[in-house]
């Protein structure tokens, strides 16, 4: 059995109805209106032109002789090149790196009370979506598991048009002006002279922007944080970022923040993983996906809401319109209102991941902008980038870009046009069409908005001052494991510049978030601690952590996990074929690693397991857990010099994963891969019996039946890492 099909048996059973349902939605109008610019390849078709004349040739050029020149004539040969030649299209300035999907939002608690657009309170409508993913800094081209932001891009096709949240992995955002943007991402991109390095925030430019740009130190807590490394798309939060403005029926308005929840959990790798996987499989996250996908296991969110009442917007000590905070849930709970169900993979890249073009500025009527300064000319922006990105103003004329509602006005030409238009271009006119709509029929009526006023001046409100509050309930919000990373985040970055004022500066900003953070990232950077002790305001909130297990907006679950089965010739099948389909039924992935891509026979005779990966083309960092299959023979008895094994118990075992080992692979587990490590484990295992310590799982010699081994090891697995193990003798 193939991988995709061990995937799709693996997965099938353990997604629940609301995934199930999710076929059903594929009939969408997106859908639909798609299909009718879909061309089918895998269909029979002859080669033609372009202006459509079959060709009888397209691998030999004309020629005048047969070994002469190439004739120019050639119009197809040409044509070919031509077009070749003209594939490329600028990548997008930020987050050019990304992979996309097709899902519906479907409604279950209606807020008429905040918003009166339909989507936000139509239960019946199923609203198809596309959804793209990305990194920030790194091109196209780049890896997909540095540490980034990441974008979480959605768009609704509603009835009412297009509704696109241009979000993020991150609640916050590193400025809280528009017009430092460009400051922001020349700083983080390669610098300059030699464009290095790719995909990267490790270097000076970006430190000393930051350091200098206090205002960037709550976003930068979570960019260090495990936040900004998930395990997979599908196992991220995602945030709007700004406030927005929401208005219902009766033309009350409020400040809105709206939440993307996985339900598979927040979870992340670890660092070491991180950088090794960047090389072994740069395509790790968009594979996870589209193998997710693929599999019938869609991934899901809920999108939940935190209302203020614009009565209550000067409640806080913050500003509301300061993307750089957080409306902590302590103060707002979220609200969930619905949920999205990611379940059509693209058919081709470029049509509709690379040119779906969002823009925070594509808004349905009950949706608006407040006056967060990041936003007005962020939406200018958006609506700029995709003429030069996407060659014309007729970007939305794009199959993935066409609203599923009609669409008039009177914007004509431009490069690419690519419908006719018949009919009057101008308003008014005699024909009296297209024309405005009416507020009650429809038509998008702004709701009236007190201005402040003043004067015109270049000025931020008053709170938009302060800058360190939430950066220090941050860091007090994590676990120690959690702030342990952080440090070694900020070691590893600021290890990477060269200048040392740079370093310097930034260690006086972090100073000021907390000194005992200063100090560790001094003393791992051997250089002198900050002399001044600013005091720690000791808040904390409960919403942040991703392994605090009260945290009610993670989830811990083994489903949609990926478990690598090692397994050698003369393998013990009962074992290894136990858990093969017991988590197939609970929907984890299991891939089976053995020596050759091919069927492993077990020590049962005509027995065998289909190997998706050689112990040559995986490493422990593609799963989320290994797990060795004890047996007899020959490869068992060399089994202490096979490296490939030693290495990866070793490296699982580092990175905190669930290791297990059955049989004669537990001796060699706790002898010769993990030495030292687990040997009291193993003193205690009895012969039919499960051990389990710290994420280590082994199962006896006479185990006969898989159940008790399944229930522990998936066990292990959904808590993502055992934290409290030692590793510090691990070497991998
Ligand atoms: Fe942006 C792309 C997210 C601020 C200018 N941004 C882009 C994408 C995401 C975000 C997810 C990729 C969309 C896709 O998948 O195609 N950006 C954010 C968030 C921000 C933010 C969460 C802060 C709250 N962005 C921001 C500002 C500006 C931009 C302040 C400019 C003033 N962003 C762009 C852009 C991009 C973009 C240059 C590049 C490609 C594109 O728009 O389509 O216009």
């Amino acid at each position: 059995m193939s991988l995709a099909e061990s995937v799709k048996q693996s997965v099938m059973s353990g997604v629940e109805s609301v995934e199930k349902t999710a076929q059903k939605a594929t009939s969408d109008a997106k859908q639909a209106q798609l299909a009718d610019f879909t061309l089918d390849y895998t269909k029979d078709h002859g080669i033609a032109t372009h202006f459509g004349v079959l060709q009888s040739d397209t691998d030999t050029s004309l020629k005048a002789g047969v070994r002469g020149p190439t004739l120019i004539e050639d119009t197809h040969a040409r044509e070919k090149i031509t077009h070749f030649d003209h594939e490329r299209i600028p990548e997008r300035v930020v987050h050019a790196r990304g992979a996309g999907a097709h899902g519906y939002f479907k409604l279950h608690t209606p807020i008429p009370e905040v918003t009166y657009a339909p989507i936000l309170n139509n239960t019946s409508l199923s609203t198809p979506t596309f959804v793209r993913f990305s990194t920030v800094g790194g091109s196209r081209g780049s890896a997909d598991t540095v540490r980034d932001v990441r974008g979480f891009a959605t768009r609704f096709y509603t009835q009412e048009g297009n509704w696109d949240i241009v979000g993020n992995n991150d609640p916050v955002f590193f400025i809280q002006e528009s017009i430092k943007f460009p400051d922001l991402i020349h700083a983080v991109k390669p610098e300059p002279q030699n464009e290095i390095p790719q995909a990267q925030s490790g270097h000076d430019n970006f430190w000393d922007f930051i350091s200098r740009t206090p205002e960037s130190l709550h976003m930068i807590m979570w960019h260090l944080s495990d936040r900004n490394i998930p395990r997979s798309f599908r196992m991220m939060q995602g945030f709007g970022v700004h406030t927005f403005i929401c208005v219902n029926a009766k033309g009350e308005r409020s400040f809105v923040k709206f939440h993307w929840k996985p339900k598979l959990g927040i979870h992340s790798l670890v660092w070491d993983e991180a950088l090794k996987i960047s090389g072994q499989d740069p395509d790790f996250h968009r594979r996870d996906l589209w193998d997710a996908i693929e599999a019938g296991s869609y991934p899901e969110w809920e999108l939940g809401v935190q209302v203020v009442p614009e009565a209550n917007e000067h409640d806080f000590d913050f500003d509301l319109l300061d993307a750089t905070k957080i409306i902590p849930e302590e103060l707002i709970p979220i609200k969930y209102i619905g949920t999205m169900v990611l379940n059509r993979n693209p058919d081709e890249y470029f049509s509709e991941t690379e040119q779906i073009a969002f823009c925070t500025q594509h808004m349905v009527p009950g949706v608006e902008h407040s006056n967060d300064p990041l936003l007005h000319l962020r939406s200018f922006s958006y609506q700029d980038t995709q003429s030069s990105r996407l060659g014309s103003v007729n970007w939305n004329l794009i199959p993935i870009n066409r609203p599923v509602c009609p669409v008039f006005n009177n914007h004509r030409d431009g490069f690419m046009q690519m419908q006719i238009n018949k009919g009057p271009n101008y308003w008014p006119n005699r024909w009296g069409t297209p024309h405005p709509v009416p507020g009650k029929d429809g038509g998008q009526v702004l709701s009236p908005q007190p201005l402040p006023g003043g004067v015109k001046e270049r000025v931020r409100g008053p709170k938009f001052s302060e800058h360190y509050n939430q950066a220090t309930l941050f860091w007090n919000s994590m676990t120690d494991v959690e702030k342990e990373h952080i440090v070694n985040a900020f070691s590893f970055e600021l290890g990477k510049c060269e200048d040392k004022g740079v370093i310097e500066l930034t260690l006086e900003q972090i100073n000021f978030i907390d000194n005992k953070l200063a100090c560790l990232v001094a003393a791992n950077l051997h250089v002198p601690p900050p002399k001044e002790v600013h005091p720690n305001h000791g808040k904390t909130t409960k919403f942040l952590s991703q392994i605090d297990r009260s945290n009610p907006n993670n989830t811990f679950t083994a489903v949609g996990r990926k478990l690598g089965l090692f397994v050698h010739d003369g393998f013990d099948f009962g074992i290894a074929s136990g858990i093969k389909t017991a988590f197939a039924a609970m929907g984890i992935i299991v891939a089976v690693v053995g020596p050759r891509k091919d069927k492993i026979k077990s020590s049962t005779d005509g027995t065998f397991l289909e190997a998706q990966f050689t112990f040559e083309t995986c490493r422990s960092t593609l799963f989320d857990a290994v797990f060795f299959i004890g047996g007899s023979g020959p490869e068992y008895d060399k089994l202490k010099r096979q490296g490939r094994w030693l290495y990866a118990a070793r490296e699982a075992f580092m990175h905190f994963k669930t290791v297990g080992a059955s049989g004669s692979a537990v001796p060699w587990l706790c002898k010769y891969a993990l030495p030292g490590e687990i040997d009291h484990l193993v003193d205690h295992l009895k012969e039919d019996g499960v051990a389990v310590e710290q994420g280590v799982v082994v199962a006896g010699s006479k185990l006969k039946e898989a159940p008790a081994l399944v229930k522990s090891l998936s066990e292990e697995i959904a808590k993502h890492r055992a934290w409290g193990r030692d590793v510090s003798a691990i070497a991998a």
